[in-house]
């Protein structure tokens, strides 16, 4: 079972055939085709599959416990951003399902379990928290509160999980799950083009940027747009646009990164002027202490401008995740033994989240990452070169070997 067999029948899940892009949303049917890929495939590799209470995939090899029993654990996730790449997400687990299928065709016998990992709605792209099944395994995130997330549509996580024949009331941290895992090591595409910069197919992650996800929602009047006089008008839509621009002047101002990649003005009409705009910040910056800086900017600039238009404004936290330093022990022990193996491998920080992000605030976790070469990720641009997908399952099982071998 090779990655290229593997890749090929995951695939054409959820891709528009139009852009080439994918929309794998948590608990909709292209996820479901997903959790069947996932599970066909770990039982063709003889691992034992289970599904944990917050909708998150796992295949294990051995028996987790704790301690000595305790797994190493490889994974990334299966869903996708609206229109996004074939690889953030995926690759992880294609590559680690290839992995443990070299290290069974060498005939590897592992000193403690591996496992692998699909967490769920790690984009937000449904349900608007990333890295929400992370988060809640690891008590991150109050399920009642998650159980009321709900999408464009008004359904809700709970709704949702029910309809695809999961009990909402099982989502919570689950320390014993927690417990049985040693190490968590995720391999994900590289989203930024640092590696091609170095001529390097793997790198190894170092951090991860503080961010976050803000919404802001502006609440004017809504007014018929060929009557209403300019002075009369309560229009949303400026402070917004006053709002996007701050954005990124603070951003420039601060050496940070922010954007508004989503936008929803109410009711959406081309001759009416907006009851609302919602608006959603994805800010990211070195430290927290420059992103708050980033944040009360924005912030300050949509309340002045909402008042000026006689507009109501509110903005509130969706996620946020502080500055990842991945374990250092772990983080050299891989560039050592990727050195040892011949695959050179660079220490690189990333403003990417990820669930290895998360979880590094309650256990050991470390990432690879493979060779983006235009950096381009979250657009069907987004690809890897086969020779450096290969590098990264050879990188893996390299890993995997010496962090579960004898
Ligand atoms: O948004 C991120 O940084 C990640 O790709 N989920
Ligand atoms: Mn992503
Ligand atoms: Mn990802």
């Amino acid at each position: 079972m090779s990655f290229a067999e593997l890749w090929a029948e995951l695939l054409p899940v959820g891709r528009d055939e139009h852009t080439g892009g994918y929309w794998r949303f948590s608990w909709t049917e292209p996820d479901a085709a997903c959790r069947g890929w996932f599970a066909r495939t770990a039982a063709s590799l003889g691992l034992r599959t289970d599904c944990d209470g917050n909708g998150n995939l796992w295949a294990w090899w051995g028996t987790p416990g704790p301690g000595s029993a305790s797994a190493i654990v490889t994974g990334s996730h299966l869903d996708s951003v609206p229109d996004g790449g074939a690889f953030d997400g995926p690759l992880g687990i294609v590559s680690a399902f290839a992995s443990i299928a070299q290290l069974r065709n060498e005939g590897f016998l592992p000193a403690r379990p591996i496992g692998v990992a699909a967490f769920t709605e790690e984009e937000g792209g449904r349900f608007g928290v990333a890295c929400l099944g992370s988060r809640l395994l690891a008590g991150l995130v109050d399920p009642d509160t998650a159980r009321d997330l709900s999408d464009q549509d008004g359904i809700t996580l709970a709704s949702a999980m029910r309809a695809a024949g999961r009990d909402p009331a099982l989502i919570g941290p689950d320390e014993k799950l927690l417990a049985g895992i040693g190490a968590y090591v995720e391999l994900h595409i590289e989203q930024g083009s640092a590696l091609d910069g170095m001529g390097a197919a793997i790198g190894v992650g170092d951090g991860i940027w503080p961010h976050g996800r803000w919404r802001l929602d502006f609440t004017g009047r809504a007014d018929h747009a060929g009557t209403t006089r300019l002075p009369d008008r309560r229009d949303p839509m400026l402070p917004f646009a006053a709002t996007a621009l701050a954005a990124r002047q603070a951003a420039t101002d601060h050496g940070a990164l922010a954007t508004f990649g989503k936008v929803i003005a109410e009711p959406g009409a081309a001759n009416a002027i907006s009851s609302s705009v919602h608006a959603w910040l994805d800010a990211r910056a070195p430290e927290a202490s420059v992103l708050d800086l980033v944040v009360a900017a924005v912030s300050e600039v949509a309340a002045e401008a909402a008042a000026m238009h006689g507009v109501g404004f509110e903005l509130r936290q969706e996620s946020f995740t502080p500055l990842v330093s991945f374990d250092q022990v772990l983080r050299d022990r891989i560039a050592g033994v990727l050195a040892a193996a011949g695959q050179q491998a660079p220490v690189l920080p990333t403003g990417a989240g990820h669930d290895a992000g998360v979880l590094a605030a309650r256990i050991p976790t470390a990432m690879l990452f493979v060779r983006n070469p235009t950096g381009v990720s979250h657009s069907p641009a987004e690809h890897a070169e086969p020779a450096d997908c290969e590098a990264g399952v050879a990188a893996l099982t390299t890993v995997l070997a010496d962090l579960a071998g004898r």
